[in-house]
C-alpha cells in the first residue's frame, strides 16, 4: 500500500484495496468519492489505473465527424443543435454531399467516419443503408461508426421494424459500430425534465445490448453538470457497468460536460474544470470493466482534454476534420474543431504522454 495513504479513513482504505486488486468499487463508495473524497485522492487512483492499463500511451484516430442534418423531431432542452426546416442555419446533407466531404479529405487517410444527426422527420432507414453502401463502395476500408441508440430506436419505429432487424440491415449495409450519445443520464425522472421525448433509459441500454449481441461494439456517454445530483452520475455509470458485465461490448466511456450556450435548459454556469477532472477520475475508478475513457476535445477544448490525461483519460477521440457543430453551437471554445495528425501528436507529447494511433476497435496502428 502506498505510504501516501497512511492516515486516511476506512472507506478510502477499502477503495484503495479494491483498485489495487482490480475489483469494482460499490455504488456507495462511488458516491462517497464524489461527495467526500479529495480531488487529489481520486486523481491519484485514476492515474494509477490508467498507468497500469496503458502506461503513458494515449490513443487517437484519424477521423471525421459528419452530422448529416440538424433537423430533429425531438426538442431536448440541453441541445443547441437542432433547427427547423427553412431556418438559415438548418442543413440537410445528401449522400453525394457526404461522399464529396470524404473525397475532399482523401489525403488525410482517415480510418473512421463518425455519423450522427437529428431525428429527421422525412428520412427512413433505407436512406442510411444507401449512404453506408455508397461510402463502402468508394472507401471500402473506412470504419463507419454511426448513430446513437436514440436514432436506432427512431428508425425502427418509423419503419415498423424490431431493433434487432434495424441494426441487422444497417450492419449488412456497412455499419461497423454505434456512437455513444443519447445516454444523457440514465434516469427516467431526469430525462423527463431535460429531454422528455427521448428514448428511455431501458431502451437506450437495450439497443446497445442488442448491438453487442450482433457483433457491433459501441461507446457510451454521460451528459453531466446540469440538473443531476452527484449520486445520479454514479447510478448512471452503474447501469453501464452492469451491461458491460453481460456483453463486454463498450469500447469507451465519454463524459460530456453540459455546455450552456444556445439552449433552453436555463442553467447559468458550467461546472468547474476541477469538477470535470474529478468526474473523469471517478469514471476511471468506477468503470473498471470499460477499457477506455475518452476526452472529447471539441467539447472541452484541446488543453483541457490534454490535461485530463493525468486524470484517468487515455483516449483523445481523433483529428475530427472540422465537420462537427454540436459543440461549437453550444458555445465551445473550439469553433473549428480540427487538428492535423502532427498537432494531435504534439499536444499529447507536450503533456508528457505517448501518442498512439489506433483504429476504431482500439488496435494500435503505429507507435513511435
Ligand atoms: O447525446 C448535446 C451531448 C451528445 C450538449 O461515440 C451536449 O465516440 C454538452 O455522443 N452540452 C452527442 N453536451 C455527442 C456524442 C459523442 C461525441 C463524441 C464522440 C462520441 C463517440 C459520441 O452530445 C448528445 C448529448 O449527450 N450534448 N448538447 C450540450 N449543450
Amino acid at each position: 500500500m502506498n505510504e501516501m495513504f497512511k492516515n486516511i479513513g476506512s472507506i478510502e482504505q477499502g477503495i484503495i484495496e479494491k483498485v489495487y486488486s482490480d475489483e469494482p468499487i460499490t455504488i456507495e463508495e462511488g458516491i462517497y468519492l464524489f461527495e467526500n473524497s479529495d480531488f487529489s485522492f481520486c486523481a491519484f487512483l485514476a492515474d494509477k489505473i490508467r498507468n497500469k492499463k496503458f502506461g503513458k500511451k494515449t490513443f487517437y484516430n484519424k477521423n471525421i465527424h459528419v452530422e448529416i442534418s440538424n433537423r430533429c423531431v425531438n426538442k431536448c432542452k440541453f441541445c443547441s443543435f437542432y433547427r427547423e426546416k427553412g431556418m438559415p442555419d438548418c442543413w440537410d446533407l445528401e449522400i453525394s454531399d457526404v461522399l464529396k466531404i470524404l473525397n475532399s479529405k482523401k489525403d488525410e487517410k482517415l480510418t473512421e467516419i463518425h455519423i450522427t444527426g437529428g431525428l429527421h422527420p422525412e428520412k427512413f432507414t433505407k436512406f442510411y443503408c444507401d449512404l453506408f453502401v455508397e461510402i463502402k463502395i468508394h472507401f471500402p476500408k473506412i470504419h463507419i461508426k454511426a448513430f446513437t441508440a436514440v436514432e436506432i430506436e427512431y428508425f425502427a419505429k418509423k419503419d415498423k421494424m424490431s431493433i434487432t432487424d434495424t441494426l441487422k440491415i444497417l450492419k449488412d449495409s456497412g455499419l461497423n459500430s454505434l456512437a455513444g450519445g443519447g445516454a444523457e443520464i440514465l434516469d427516467d425522472n431526469i430525462r423527463s425534465k431535460i429531454c422528455p421525448e427521448k428514448t428511455n433509459s431501458e431502451t437506450w441500454l437495450n439497443v446497445h445490448k442488442t448491438a453487442h449481441n450482433l457483433g457491433l461494439s459501441s461507446n457510451c456517454t454521460m451528459l453531466y453538470g446540469h440538473i443531476e445530483k452527484l449520486e445520479d452520475r454514479i447510478l448512471h455509470m452503474a447501469r453501464i457497468r452492469d451491461l458491460q458485465n453481460i456483453t463486454g461490448g463498450f469500447n469507451c466511456f465519454i463524459p460530456l460536460k453540459y455546455k450552456t450556450y444556445g439552449n433552453r435548459l436555463n442553467i447559468e454556469n458550467e461546472i468547474s474544470l476541477m469538477e470535470e477532472l474529478k468526474t473523469y477520475s471517478i469514471a476511471r475508478i468506477f468503470l473498471n470493466n470499460i477499457p477506455h475513457i475518452k476526452a472529447y476535445w471539441p467539447m472541452n477544448g484541446k488543453e483541457n482534454a490534454a490535461l485530463s490525461l493525468s486524470f484517468g483519460v487515455d483516449d483523445m477521440d481523433g483529428t475530427i476534420s472540422d465537420s462537427t457543430k454540436i459543440y461549437s453551437m453550444a458555445g465551445s471554445s473550439e469553433q473549428k474543431p480540427e487538428m492535423t495528425e502532427p498537432q494531435m501528436r504534439n499536444l499529447i507529447e507536450s503533456h508528457g504522454f505517448q501518442p498512439v494511433e489506433r483504429d476504431s476497435e482500439y488496435n494500435q496502428l503505429a507507435v513511435i
